[in-house]
């Protein structure tokens, strides 16, 4: 599962990109920097490990990670195929969810490749381009479909029907996510199209650093244009952060955060919401050995969170033990908590929960 920075050109992408991953990606003041997409897995930061680790001192802490990809800047025509378009919209095609990069900063050395500071219409620009995108996947299906539909072909007209639906939303600059289609006619129709619009979204409000922690004009902008969209909204001065990035001491870095007025990087908020925007969660296993965070989807199952680890744990699934990341904290042991009797023995149904402590027994 990853999440990949998607904006206009100049925006700051890379920028951002380089202050969540250690990769550094290259980032400078001229549109189209980026071409070949940058990958970078970064970890997610979990306060909760810190407190596993202090209880059960273990060799090694592991934390959870989550893909970043930094997509180059998307034009007007990029759907079109403008400024190598195709590539950046393919690109885009392959993630799973969007951090949408929006400059809110003012600053006349950096280049906007429209001239000036507009959000509102950036963020057009590129929903548009995105939709066009998608019209053409929608438009080029619905042509196959039709001539089945014709012959009377009852799943072919059904299809005809969710594709007509798309293609009248997206003409009238409705993102696919933000339609309604019965949970059957989405898994069959919708879901395998992998339209682009159809994808989880956040965005990114790139400001100045004196609007690090309350925003500005430009952002209450954006709050308001999105207000529907039911998306998050993140402010972060990304020029800021990267810069204090580039500090090695922790302390400095935290000195300069609370200089800006805020108590933990932006970019950390920002790694923990993509990481949910993914439908991601996490548990923890806590041994002697390691402490370390696992990433299941939301809804997963024992079996499943267990096969995480490894296939055969999936396979051979017997029972998990389970202790809830606060028993386990408020006990402070796992002995303890079994004596409190706070240890649960779950089965193959059971829905693992954000901070699950566990541990799988099984067959091999
Ligand atoms: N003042 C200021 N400058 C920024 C900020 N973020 C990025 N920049 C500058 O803006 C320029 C472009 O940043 P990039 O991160 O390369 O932009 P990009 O969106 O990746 O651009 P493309 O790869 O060309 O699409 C660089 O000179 C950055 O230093 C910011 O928050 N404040
Ligand atoms: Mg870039």
């Amino acid at each position: 599962m990853k999440a990949g920075i998607v904006g206009l050109p100049n925006v700051g992408k890379s920028t951002l990109f380089n202050c969540l991953s250690n990769a550094k990606a290259q980032s400078a003041n001229f549109p189209f920097c980026t071409i070949e997409p940058n990958i970078g897995v970064v970890n997610v930061p979990d306060p909760r490990l810190k407190k596993l680790e202090e209880l059960v001192k273990p060799e090694r802490v592991l934390p959870a990670t989550v893909e970043i990809v930094d997509i180059a800047g998307l034009v007007k025509g990029a759907s079109k195929g403008e400024g190598l378009g195709n590539q950046f919209l393919a690109n885009i095609r392959e993630t799973d969810a969007i951090l949408h990069v929006l400059r809110c900063f003012d600053n006349d050395n950096i280049v906007h490749v429209d001239g000036n500071i507009n959000p509102i219409r950036d963020k057009e620009t590129i929903d548009i381009e995105l939709q066009l995108k998608d019209l053409e996947t929608a438009e080029k299906k619905l042509d196959k479909v039709k001539r089945a539909a014709k012959t009377g072909n009852k799943e072919a007209q059904k299809e005809e029907a969710v594709l007509l639906k798309i293609k009248e939303g997206l003409e009238q600059g409705t993102s696919i996510r933000a339609l309604d289609f019965s949970e059957d006619d989405y898994a069959a129709y919708v879901k395998p199209l992998q339209f682009i619009t159809d994808k989880p979204v956040m965005y990114v409000c790139n400001v100045d650093e004196n609007s690090a922690v309350s925003g500005n004009d430009y952002v209450e902008q954006v709050k308001e244009a999105v207000k529907n969209e039911n998306a998050e909204v993140l402010v972060l001065a990304v020029g800021t952060e990267a810069d204090i990035n580039e500090l090695d001491d922790y302390e400095e870095r935290q000195m300069f955060l609370e200089d800006i007025g805020l108590d933990e990087p932006g970019s950390s908020k920002l790694i923990r919401s993509a990481y949910k925007l993914l439908n991601q969660q996490t548990y923890f296993t806590a041994g002697v050995k390691e402490v370390r965070a696992w990433t299941v989807d939301i809804g997963a199952t024992a079996p499943q969170a267990a096969g995480v680890i490894h296939t055969d744990f999936e396979k051979g699934f017997i029972r998990a033990e389970v202790i809830a990341y606060d028993d386990y904290v408020n006990y402070g042991s796992e002995a303890k908590v079994k004596e409190a009797g706070k240890m649960r023995v779950e089965g193959k149904q059971y829905i693992v929960k954000d901070g699950d402590v566990m541990h799988f027994l099984f067959n091999v």
